[in-house]
């Protein structure tokens, strides 16, 4: 059985060193890292210049990773529940004792109701190879718990990619100084991926023109030529419009489509009844601008659309999705570097978990995107036993309210496993201490650039704490759940990872701290890589998809908005977390931005502290007036703590669990809320 003791290659030989290492975090650059350390201990994080793209510059988040580290909050130990649920009271424990009463549960659990009666419950975007998907994927798996849908991200973007492209790897950070048109649609580098700015700007100074797609001013809207700052959600009649303007004006690539793809027509036909004015009215745009976005993309090549998340988070996320990575196919852009789209090239890497040995069972798939729901309603079975680790559900996961609801079920036995004492961990019955980045292996997966970096450990754990695969190996042994020959920890599942990459990976990756492309040099779409669809066709109609979508492909849903709640909430990341990781840390007063129309119109004054509030739940914060949101759109940050407002509750108490048209993700931002002055106490 792996123990907690386990030596690892530390920092020796002198009291102060510099170590090579990797940031996994859920940030699409996954920067080289180069730490100090003294006597054992993280005094300054910076980055490294192993990798060309992320050029030895860091974020002020990891920067300051060491707080989070050593920080107030950090679980050290093992623990059980001593008091009420959530009031966050606990006992230490020692490992052996935490892990066989869970291990009890879980008999327990399977003995009255069925393994489907555990709910395991992960998303992991700041986890790479090592920290999950290995030993975990084997618990659950073998134990036959309920399966988790990992929803709450990329899974419209995901689906739509996978339906048009079968996934095909995408335009990376270094070829964006080749375009001539670059439309940043949706997303936010400035703060989502600050590595792809000089890129950006680069391209700019060549002469590029940008357009920027979002409801808010971002640093890029500023220097863009056209900004269309879109009503929430109405991003599919935008690109309907503009694959009508191609169509209708002779800019599509007739041969292309003929060629390289399926479902044109119905395509054409669907975006026809996009006209320019209707898609401008219902966008709350100028018609003119739309118009000269839909001409810039006809005429420039090479141009590049960035698929960011911002419009995938909301009932028409799928569509959206489909109708702007079509845009090239249809406008003939690929084909040269710096031409086609560009997104999240997390499955680019050509790596199928192979050292998974066992697969998915058939039981009971829950969206992770209903936690609330499955905790409150579900009986078939209910949901007994909640483990969590790699998130943390009430601060990221629609309808905060009822997902506290379902965790203070007495009945419910909870087990967190996290570096710090999270809003979630409060509500556990059991907490477990694990590793950071600094501390464990992994393999950063950078999905901008496509590379993968071995993070390694910099100090010894903190306190008793231990990395996912020891921790899930040892659960695994205690249940009888591994053969002899299967490793049980961390180290011998990165062995066994490394040697089951594909091709040069795991050589490269064993030679150290470096980043590993997985191509010869960036690939160009249709030249170095194809859609990976069984005839290597674009797909641009699907009649499954067309059935399973509410109102079916490329159609729009109208705004939820109504009288008594007219305003869309947005929530988009903040430079301050990766979602609500570092959220603990202390922050100045959280705000809500509103535009000066809107904040007139309800007589409010900036630095107010106003309600948020619908049917779900209320927001107290303070209210900051700015015109760089645009009206009918008001934004808190994504990922906030409870405790960082003023009422205990965040952004995400306000957001319907509803699903999108495709691939069942989160509607985040079709949270729609009135804001009133906070009468003071
Ligand atoms: N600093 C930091 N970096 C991060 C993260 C983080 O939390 N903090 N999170 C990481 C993760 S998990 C992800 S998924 C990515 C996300 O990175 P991004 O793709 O940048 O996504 P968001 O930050 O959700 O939103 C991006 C932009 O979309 C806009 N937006 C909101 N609604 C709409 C809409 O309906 N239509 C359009 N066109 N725009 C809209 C927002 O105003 C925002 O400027 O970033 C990663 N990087
Ligand atoms: N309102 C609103 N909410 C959002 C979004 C939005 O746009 N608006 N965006 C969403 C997006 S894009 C995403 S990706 C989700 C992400 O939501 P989550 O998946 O909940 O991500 P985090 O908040 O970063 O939480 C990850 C947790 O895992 C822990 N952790 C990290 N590494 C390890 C490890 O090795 N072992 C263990 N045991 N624990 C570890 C961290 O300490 C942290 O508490 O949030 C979503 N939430
Ligand atoms: S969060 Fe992103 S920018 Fe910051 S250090 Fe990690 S990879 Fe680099
Ligand atoms: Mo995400």
């Amino acid at each position: 059985m792996a123990s907690p003791a386990k030596s690892r290659a530390l920092t020796t030989g002198g009291p102060t060193t510099v170590v090579d290492t990797a940031c996994p975090l859920d940030c699409p650059d996954a920067c080289s890292l180069s730490v100090t350390v003294q006597n054992r201990k993280i005094v300054k994080i910076d980055g490294a210049k192993a990798n060309p793209v992320t050029d030895g510059y860091i974020c002020a988040k990891v920067r300051k990773f060491d707080q989070r580290v050593y920080g107030d909050d950090r679980l050290l130990y093992p623990a059980v529940r001593k008091g009420r649920k959530g009031e966050g009271t606990f006992k230490r424990v020692a490992w052996d004792e935490a892990l066989e009463l869970i291990a009890e549960r879980f008999r327990r659990a399977k003995k009255e109701h069925g393994g489907a009666s555990i709910l395991p419950y992960s998303y992991g975007g700041s986890n790479g190879f090592l920290t999950q998907d290995n030993l975990d994927a084997q618990l659950w798996r073998r134990f036959g718990t309920s399966r988790l849908e990992r929803t709450v991200c990329a899974a419209p973007t995901g689906a739509a990619n996978m339906a048009l492209y079968g996934k095909m790897p995408s335009i990376t950070y270094q070829d964006y100084p080749e375009a001539k048109l670059i439309i940043l649609w949706g997303v936010n580098p400035s703060a989502s991926g600050i590595h792809l700015i000089p890129y950006i700007r680069e391209a700019q100074k060549r002469g590029a023109k940008l357009v920027v797609v979002d409801p808010r001013t971002t640093p890029f809207a500023r220097s863009a030529d056209v900004h269309l700052a879109v009503r929430a959600g109405t991003d599919v009649a935008v690109a309907l419009a503009i694959h009508r303007y191609l169509f209708v004006n002779g800019h599509a690539d007739e041969a292309f489509l003929r060629e390289h793809t399926h479902g044109a027509d119905t395509l054409r036909e669907r975006a026809d009844e996009w006209t320019m004015a209707r898609a401008a009215d219902v966008a709350g745009v100028d018609a003119g601008a739309l118009e000269q976005a839909a001409e810039l993309y006809a005429k420039s090549s090479p141009a590049l659309v960035r698929c960011g998340w911002g419009h995938e988070r909301n009932r028409n996320g799928g569509n959206s999705a489909m109708a702007i990575l079509a845009l090239p196919a249809v406008g003939g852009k690929f084909g040269v570097r710096g031409g086609g789209y560009s997104m999240s090239n997390s499955t680019s890497w050509g790596i199928d978990k192979t050292w998974i040995a066992t697969a998915e069972p058939d039981t009971r798939a829950v969206n992770m995107n209903h936690l609330g729901r499955a905790l409150t309603e579900y009986t078939d079975p209910p949901v007994d036993v909640l483990f969590v680790y790699n998130a943390n559900p009430v601060a990221t996961v629609p309808d905060q309210r009822r997902i506290l609801r379902g965790l203070e079920r007495e009945d419910l036995f909870t087990i967190v496993f996290d570096q710090v004492m999270t809003d979630t961990a409060l509500y556990a019955d059991v907490v477990l201490p694990a590793t950071t980045f600094l501390e464990a292996y992994d393999f950063a997966k950078g999905y901008g650039p496509i590379s993968l970096e071995l993070a390694k450990p910099v100090i010894d754990a903190i306190g008793e704490s231990r990395p996912n695969a020891d921790v899930f190996g040892d659960l695994c042994t205690r249940l009888g759940l591994l053969k002899d020959d299967e490793p049980t920890g961390e180290l011998d599942v990165m062995l066994k990872i490394l040697d089951e990459m594909p091709g040069h990976v795991g050589a490269d990756l064993r030679d150290g701290v470096r980043p590993t492309p997985l191509y010869g040099s960036t690939p160009i779409q249709f030249v170095d890589v194809f859609p990976n669809t069984p005839d290597r066709k674009v797909q641009l109609f699907s009649e499954a998809l067309d059935a399973s979508a509410p109102m079916g492909l490329y159609r729009y849903q109208p705004d939820p908005a109504t009288d008594r709640h007219p305003l869309a909430l947005i929530s988009p990341s903040s430079d301050r977390t990766i979602s609500s990781t570092l959220g603990e840390l202390p922050r100045p007063d959280v705000q809500l931005l509103m535009h000066p129309d809107d904040a007139a119109a309800r007589g409010l004054d900036d630095g107010d502290l106003v309600r948020i509030f619908n049917d779900l739940g209320e927001v107290h914060c303070k209210l900051d007036i700015t015109a760089e949101i645009r009206p009918g759109v008001v934004s808190l940050p994504k990922g906030l703590w409870r405790r960082s407002t003023r009422n205990n509750s965040t952004g995400t108490a306000l957001v319907p669990d509803t699903l999108t048209d495709l691939g069942g993700g989160a509607c985040f931002n079709d949270a729609r809320v009135q804001v009133a002055s906070l009468p003071s106490a």
